[in-house]
C-alpha cells in the first residue's frame, strides 16, 4: 500500500519535509515537582453521615494503599503489587444496563492500565444515588460481603463518589473506596514527562484531593499512615486535628497556585510560539480522539515523528507537532494531542485547557476513531462532548476510521458517514486520500481574491504573505497585484484591497 510522502518539491533541497518543533519549553520555571505534603491526612475522627451508623472499627485486612491520598505526588495506587480490585457500576433512572456493561469493561482496562486487577464486578439499578454509600444499603452489604470472600483490596466506582459516599464506603468496608476519576488521575500521573504534563495533572490531582482532605474514618486514617506507599508514618501523630488539616488545606491551596502560576507561565510562551507560527501561514490541523484510536500512530505514519505509540491508555499527554506537506504542495502544522474518554475528569479538562487550545485554534480536527471497536459512535460521542467543553466545538471536523486493517466494518462505517475517510495508520492504507481530504477540506474554508496593494503599502503587503498563502504577484497601475488564498478572519481584515 502507498503511504503518505510528506515530502514537497519546495523541501526537496531541504532534506526531509518534517521539521521538530516540539516545544522544548526551557524555561526555568522552577516547578518543584516532588511535593511533599506529608501530613496531608488530617485526624478529624471519623465524620461520618448523619444519619449513618457504620461499624468505624479500625481495619486490619487491606492490604491497599491504592487510593490512600499518599504524600507523593502522582502516588494514589500502589505498585508494589498488584492490588486486587472490585468495580461498581450502578445504573440510573431510565438508563440502560447494556451501557453500564460496557462503562465498566472500560473501566476494568483503566484499572488494567493503572496497574491493577479486576476481581469482580457488581451492578445495581437505581431511581438515584444514595446520598450516603452510593449504592443501595443491601448492595452496599452485599459489596462488603463480596470483597471479603475475594480479599480485594480496593473497591472503584465508575461513577464520581462524593467525599462524603467515599468516607462512608471505606467504613462499612474497610477497604478503600475510589472512582473512576481517581483511577484516571492515577493513569495520567503515571505516564506524564514533560514539566507541563506533571504539572497539569499534578494541579487535578490537587484539586481532586483538596475536598478529600477531611476524608477518612478514624480507623482508617490509622491504617493508612501505617502503610503509606511512599514510606513513613505520615499520619502517625494525633496532633490536634483541626489544626493539622489546616495546615495541610493551606499548604495545597499554596501549591496549587503556585501550579496555576507556572501553568500560566508556560501557557504565555506557547502564545509566543504559536505567533510565531502563525506568521509561518501554515494551516494548523489538530489530530483529536479517543485514547488508543491510533492518533499518534497516524503522526507516525505521516512524519515519521516518533511519537510514543503504546496499545495503552493514555499514552500520549504532551502535544506534539511536525510540519508536513499535504500532495497539493500547502504546508499544515500537524499536532497530535491527548486521547479522551467517557466521563474525562473535568479536573483533567480544566488543568489541560492550554494544551488542549491546539483543538480550539485549529483550522481543522481530524478526528481518529477506531472503527475496529464494538462502539464507534459513542466514543464519537464522548469527544465531542470534550470538544465542546474546551471551545472546540464549532471547529471544522474530519471523521478519520482507522483500523481498516483490523476490521472490514470500517468501510461500513465510511459508508455511513458521508464526507469521513477509512485508513489504516499502521499499514498507511488510506493515509494518500486522508490527506487529499484535508487539502480539500482546507481550501473549502478559505477564497481566492485579487487585491490592489499600492506601492507605498508596504506594510499591507507584508500582511498578505503573512495571512494568506500568495499564488501570483505582478506590478499593475499604482501597485502590486496579488491573487492569495484567505482564511475568513483574513479576508475580513483585508477587505479595503479586494479588487472588485
Ligand atoms: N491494527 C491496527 N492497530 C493500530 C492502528 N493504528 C493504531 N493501532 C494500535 O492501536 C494502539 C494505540 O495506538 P496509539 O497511536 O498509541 O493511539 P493514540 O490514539 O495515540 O492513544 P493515546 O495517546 O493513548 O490516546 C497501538 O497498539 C497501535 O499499534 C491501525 O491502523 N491498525
Ligand atoms: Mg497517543
Amino acid at each position: 500500500m502507498s503511504r503518505a510522502r510528506p515530502t514537497g518539491p519546495e523541501d526537496r533541497s531541504e532534506g526531509p519535509a518534517t521539521y521538530d518543533l516540539d516545544l522544548d519549553l526551557d524555561l526555568d520555571l522552577d516547578l518543584d515537582l516532588d511535593l511533599d505534603l506529608d501530613a496531608q491526612e488530617g485526624e478529624d475522627g471519623a465524620d461520618l453521615g448523619d444519619d449513618l451508623e457504620f461499624d468505624a472499627a479500625p481495619v486490619d485486612s487491606h492490604r491497599g494503599a491504592f487510593g490512600d491520598y499518599g504524600g507523593e505526588t502522582g502516588a494514589l495506587i500502589e505498585r508494589t503489587f498488584r492490588e486486587r480490585i472490585i468495580i461498581v457500576g450502578v445504573t440510573l433512572g431510565g438508563g440502560d444496563p447494556e451501557l453500564t456493561d460496557s462503562d465498566l469493561d472500560e473501566l476494568a482496562q483503566l484499572v488494567d492500565t493503572a496497574g491493577a486487577d479486576v476481581v469482580g464486578r457488581i451492578v445495581q439499578r437505581r431511581s438515584a444515588p444514595d446520598p450516603a454509600t452510593y449504592l443501595g444499603k443491601g448492595k452496599a452489604a452485599e459489596l462488603k460481603e463480596l470483597s471479603e470472600a475475594l480479599d480485594c483490596d480496593t473497591v472503584v466506582f465508575d461513577d464520581d463518589l462524593s467525599p462524603a459516599q467515599q468516607r462512608n464506603l471505606e467504613s462499612l468496608l474497610g477497604r478503600t473506596a475510589l472512582d473512576r476519576t481517581a483511577v484516571i488521575l492515577d493513569i495520567f500521573a503515571q505516564n506524564a514527562s514533560s514539566v507541563e504534563g506533571k504539572a497539569q495533572v499534578e494541579l487535578a490531582q490537587l484539586r481532586y484531593l483538596q475536598p478529600r482532605l477531611r476524608g477518612k474514618g478514624k480507623g482508617l486514617s490509622q491504617q493508612a499512615g501505617g502503610m503509606s506507599a511512599g514510606g513513613g508514618a505520615r499520619v502517625g501523630s494525633r496532633g490536634p486535628g483541626e489544626t493539622q488539616l489546616e495546615t495541610d488545606r493551606r499548604r495545597i491551596t499554596r501549591r496549587i497556585h503556585k501550579l496555576e502560576a507556572d501553568l500560566r507561565a508556560i501557557s504565555l510562551h506557547r502564545d509566543t510560539q504559536y505567533k510565531a507560527r502563525s506568521r509561518s501561514r501554515a494551516a494548523q490541523v489538530a489530530i483529536v480522539g479517543y485514547t488508543n484510536a491510533g492518533k499518534s500512530t497516524l503522526l507516525n505514519t505521516l512524519s515519521g515523528a516518533g511519537v510514543l505509540v503504546e496499545d495503552r491508555l493514555f499514552a500520549t499527554l504532551d502535544a506534539t507537532t511536525r510540519r508536513l506537506q499535504l500532495p497539493g504542495g500547502e504546508a499544515v502544522l500537524l499536532t497530535d494531542t491527548v486521547g479522551f474518554v467517557r466521563k474525562l475528569p473535568h479536573q483533567l479538562v480544566e488543568s489541560f485547557r492550554s494544551t488542549l487550545r491546539v483543538a480550539a485554534e485549529a483550522d481543522l480536527l481530524v478526528h481518529v476513531v477506531d472503527g475496529s471497536g464494538p462502539d464507534p459512535q459513542s466514543h464519537i460521542d464522548a469527544v465531542r462532548e470534550v470538544l465542546a467543553e474546551i471551545g472546540a466545538g464549532d471547529v471544522e471536523e474530519l471523521i478519520c476510521f482507522n483500523k481498516a486493517d483490523r476490521s472490514d466494518e470500517v468501510a461500513r462505517l465510511v459508508g455511513r458517514n458521508p464526507g469521513s475517510v477509512g485508513i489504516s495508520a499502521v499499514t498507511g492504507a488510506g493515509v494518500e486520500e486522508l490527506l487529499l481530504t484535508v487539502g480539500d477540506r482546507l481550501r473549502a474554508a478559505t477564497r481566492v481574491v485579487d487585491l490592489l496593494i499600492p506601492f507605498e503599502r508596504g506594510d499591507v503587503l507584508a500582511e498578505v504573505h503573512r495571512e494568506g498563502e500568495v499564488l501570483a504577484e505582478s506590478v499593475g497601475e499604482g501597485g502590486m497585484v496579488l491573487t492569495a488564498r484567505l482564511d475568513e478572519a483574513a479576508s475580513a481584515k483585508l477587505a479595503g484591497w479586494v479588487m472588485a
